[in-house]
Parts: structure tokens; sequence; C-alpha cells
């Protein structure tokens, strides 16, 4: 538990070199002064990220795209700028209204990113889907978002969205990416109307609580959370993405992230651009072999990725790092899932430096918690608050729920109010309002702090799945086998798992008249993955006859979890097993 990984004098001066001083001087007034804010006044994300430096360094790279095919395309803060002016343009030019939703669905290629921010200019929400995703959760995010606007591509067009197209309602306008002369009935071209668009010569007059990005996550019970987001947000994306990932105007970053997830917008797009750092997207999957040699050369500096990478990249073996040089790398970080010690220590092994853990989530919109470029790690803890943010451990005493004193357990809450928190669930104020207890935020993660203010994540507070960092929600795998005319009823928990940290596992109970045999399952399987897509659908089916349920008919995933570690099965008082 002592374990201390110390720290050598840094290579450059840390951006936040003195913690305490940091908290004492904090105000949001000043950080807010940070930013440029638009000529006539208001706050506009685009704006600090784009605008702000194609004015003082248009020949800078902004990102620089490895594509699938081995080719380098680098686009700078000029070429940002005139394309995001352009797909505003575009936007404009369809009569796309603020606050309407733009979403994208494709994978990390550079109309992804000018989309995200010439929506943003244009002053509508904009949200981006996994790539992964199968028609399912594409039509329950677009449903709830009614998105009016989707950017994709061709292949990703026909195979995903046109047999649910009709069930989109609040679609009207499909922009496809590529080849002008093969876009399908109903849909027009990305290429062409960039071509043509006139670019826009501002950015919209947002304000920082005009919403901006929306980002769905998952919850034990109903549909996915669409979390939303505001302008102001970018106030915290930009602090919170120099202090936790000590980013200096002259690094190399590379932040894995797909901006299907939270982390890719907040620190694959926004966070780096606003500091004016050049960062690198890398269109291919996961391979060990080329992410060292990404590392190496790109001549990456920054590094934030997430444990379930790490762990693969241990499991490649030290080979591979010890051929090339990583001696330019300065920072590495991690989030999404908790960090195991052993990773930290890894890192000193194979990249030279520890992993520096942060925690955060879909609705805290940025980093919260982190270990700190110039604080000794302690292997294992989260790592502490950053300046302006203020953590407490709520415990239950009888129904009330109190800050605990150090060492003791209890779920992990924000004060709430920092720029970045999210706005509202999309459409679902109720569901909001439970995430708040007087002015605290209710994270639904357990942790504890110790006497030292570092915070430990002990578990989560509900059935939510985290697989590979990704949240699954068990009610959404569950829904989707049921409609499969073979399954009766399903219950689906998050199994342990030394690389994904869980998996998706499915308890099924066969329909009368089918047998739980392999065909059974194999048919499961095929259906689930082509419906929900491989980060989402079940690694496993287990065949049951009958499904722990509560007396109100809730599927109890926990006492599902129990039997399948073999755990005590806890209070079953309100269990009703009907077999
Ligand atoms: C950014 C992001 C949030 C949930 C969160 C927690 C888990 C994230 C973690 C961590 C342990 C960390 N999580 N960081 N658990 N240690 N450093 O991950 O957003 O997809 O909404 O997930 O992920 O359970 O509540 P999101």
């Amino acid at each position: 538990m002592d374990e201390v990984i110390r720290k050598g004098p840094p290579e450059l001066t840390p951006t936040l070199p003195d913690y305490a001083r940091a908290c004492a001087d904090f105000s949001w007034d000043t950080a807010r002064a940070e930013l440029a804010g638009l000529p006539g006044g208001g706050l506009n994300i685009a704006f600090e990220a784009v605008d702000r430096y194609a004015t003082s360094a248009p020949e800078r790279v902004a990102f620089r795209f490895l594509r699938r095919g081995g080719e380098v395309e680098d686009l700078t803060w000029a070429g940002l700028r005139e394309g995001t002016a352009r797909f505003a343009g575009v936007l404009e030019g369809l009569g796309v209204r603020p606050g309407d939703r733009v979403f994208a669905l494709a994978g990390r290629i550079p109309e992804l990113y000018v989309a995200a921010l010439g929506t943003l200019r244009h002053g509508a929400v904009f949200c981006s889907l996994f790539a992964a995703f199968g028609p399912e959760p594409i039509r329950t995010r677009m449903e709830i978002g009614a998105g009016r606007v989707l950017v994709t591509t061709p292949a990703l067009y026909t195979r995903k969205v046109a047999p649910i197209r009709d069930r989109l309602p609040a679609l009207e306008f499909v922009l496809l990416t590529g080849d002008p002369n093969a876009c399908p009935e109903g849909t027009l071209s990305l290429t062409r109307l960039l071509e043509e668009a006139t670019p826009t010569k501002e950015a919209a007059q947002t304000r920082e609580d005009d919403p901006a990005l929306l980002h769905f996550t998952s919850g034990t019970t109903g549909k996915p959370k669409g979390a939303l987001h505001a302008h102001g947000a970018v106030i915290w994306h930009r602090l919170s993405a120099r202090w936790a990932l000590d980013l200096h105007p002259e690094d190399v970053y590379w932040c894995t992230a797909d901006p299907g997830w939270v982390t890719g917008v907040s620190y694959g797009i926004v966070g780096p651009l606003t500091n004016g750092v050049t960062s690198i997207v890398d269109e291919g999957e996961f391979n060990p072999e080329r992410w060292y040699r990404i590392l190496d050369e790109q001549r990456v500096t920054v590094w934030y990725t997430a444990p379930t990478a790490l762990r693969l990249l241990i499991r490649a073996g030290m080979d591979l790092p010890r051929a090339v040089d990583l001696s330019r790398l300065r920072h590495v970080a991690s989030v999404g899932e908790p960090l195991n010690p052993h990773a930290v220590r890894w890192g000193v092994e194979a990249l030279g430096l520890p992993i520096h853990d942060t925690w955060w989530q879909t609705e805290t919109g940025g980093i919260l918690i982190a270990n700190l470029a110039a604080e000794d790690i302690h292997p294992g803890a989260m790592g502490r608050t950053l300046p302006g943010i203020e953590a407490a451990i709520l415990a239950r005493r009888g129904d009330a729920l109190e800050p605990a004193p150090p060492g003791e357990e209890g779920e992990l809450a924000i004060r709430a109010g920092w720029p970045s928190m999210f706005r509202a669930y999309l459409n679902e104020e109720a569901r909001y309002r439970r995430c708040f207890k007087d002015s605290w935020y209710l994270t639904g993660d357990l942790a504890r702090r110790d006497a030292d203010g570092l915070l430990w994540f002990v578990g989560r507070a509900d059935d939510v799945i985290n697989s590979s960092g990704h949240l699954v929600g068990p009610f959404e795998v569950e829904s989707a086998l049921m409609e499969h005319p073979g399954a009766a009823e399903a219950g689906v928990i998050g199994k342990p798992d030394p690389v994904a940290m869980e998996v998706v596992k499915a308890f099924v109970i066969p329909a009368a008249g089918r047998a739980p045999d392999e065909a059974l399952r194999a048919e499961l399987m095929a259906y689930a993955r082509k419906r929900l897509g491989p980060a989402v659908a079940p690694r496993e089916i287990e065949f049951v006859t009958t499904l722990p349920r509560t007396r109100s008919g809730k599927v109890l995933r926990r006492l599902l979890k129990a039997r399948e570690l073999g755990l005590p099965e806890g209070d079953t008082s309100t269990l009703e097993e009907a077999s």
C-alpha cells in the first residue's frame, strides 16, 4: 500500500509545479480569463481551439493523421480553420440552426475532426458515435438525440444506417465522405458540399451555457443517457489538459481514444487544440508493433491511453519496447478503468516512465482527479483532485449521505458547478436530478481517500459493465437478446477478465421449444454482434432455466455475478426466483 515511485528531476518545469499553491491561488475567473473569448463577447469551443491559433500560428500542425493505408496527412491550424469554416458553411446552407444535433459515425478520419469543430463553430451540438456500433445502438442514440444531420462514410451508411433510416424521422441530411459520385439516394456528398460551401466568417456567438457536445453513456436500467455539455466546458478542457497531461506548447501528443468516447473529444480534440499542441491521430486499431512504432517515429512526448491497451502491451512482451527509441516520451497517462499497480511499474521498465492514472467520467466532461507530473506516484491511487475541484467520500448514515473520514469507503462525490459538468441527460430531467444530492454530484463510483488526500478507486456502485474502458449498460444488451425469438429472458453482467477488466456475459433462458444448444448459442451471438456491434455484444452466453429477480421483476444482476464468481449471495430478501 505504501509503495511510492519517486520521480527524478523533471525535464521541463511541470505545468502544475506546486499543487498546494495552485489550489490556494485558484479562481474560476482567472481560469476563464485565460481564454481568448469571442470578439463580441461569449465563448465558443471551436474559436478557442481553432481560430485562436489559426491567427497566431497558422502553419503549425494541429493534427497529424496516420491513415489506415500508411499515408500521413498533416492538417495545420490554417487548414483546420478553412475546413471548419466550410463545414459551418455547409450547415448554414442546409438550414441547421443553433442547438440542432449533428452526429458523426466514422473512424478517426480528418472529416470527423473537421465536422466536430465545424459543428461547434456553427453553434450546433456535436455527437460522435463509435464506428464499431451496430445499427441498434446507433438508432437508440440518434433517436434520443434527434439527430438532424449525420456525417458518415458510404460503407458505414450502407451497412448500418440505411437499414434503420426509416426509423429515424428527425434525420434530414446524411453527408457522405469520399467520392461524390458514389452517394446512394437520400444522401449528399460531403466532399462536394465542402468544395462548394461559402466558409462562414466568424464562429457563432455562443455563450458559456449554450449546448455544445453530446456524449452517450450507459446506465444500469433504461436507455443510454445523453450527457449534454456546454461551450463553457472549454475552460476546463484547456486547463485540465494542461495540468493533468502536463501539456507544453512544443509537445507532440497522442491520445489513443476514439471520439465516440468522451476522452476522444475532450482530450483527443479540444484539450490539445486549445493548448496549441500538435496531436497524432491514428486511424488504425490497436496493434502493439504499430503503437510502439508510432511512439518512436512520431516522437511522441505526451501519451494518453487506457489500461486495457497497456495490459495488452504488457502481454506483447519487452522485446518490442526495447527495439524502439522511446526517449522522447515525457509524460504518460491513462483513463477509463482502474490502473493496476503492476502497469504503473511496467511503465518504468518498458517506457522509462511510470503511468499516471487520471479519473473522470462522461458526466464530468474532463479530468477531475489525477496523478500529477510534479508528484511521486503511489501505484493504485487515482491521484488527487485538480485545483478548483472539491471531492468528498459520502457514506450512508441511516438515510443520509455524509462526508466520511479518511480511510472509509463511500460514494465519490464532486462539489457541483465546475464548467465541464454535464448540464442535462437529454429528455431525462428526473434522472439528471437524481445524480445530485445537496450541492454534490454523485458519481456512482465507490472510493476512499487516504490521510494524504489521495483517492483510491474501490468499485462501481451500480451494475454498469466496464469492458476495456467502454461502459456497457446491461439493460441494452438484455433488451437486444430478448428480441431474438430464441431467447425468453436474459440477464447480463460483467465477468472479470485479466485484459479487458470485464467482459459482457449473458445468462439466457431459451424460448419455449428451443434447446439450450450450440446452435442457439451461435445464433444469439451472431444476432447480438450484428445488432449491437462487437464492443457491446456479449462475449459469453450461458443457458439457464431461471433468472434471479426482485419481487418487482428486476433481474438481480448482483446475484448472477456473485454466483458466477462463487461469492456469498448477500442480501436476498427481495429475491423471487421462479423456476
Ligand atoms: C472518461 C471515462 C467513467 C467510469 C467511471 C469509473 C471508470 C474511469 C477510472 C475509472 C478507475 C480510473 N473509470 N477512470 N475507474 N480508475 N482512473 O472513462 O468516462 O466512459 O463515462 O466512464 O469509468 O467507473 O465512473 P466514462
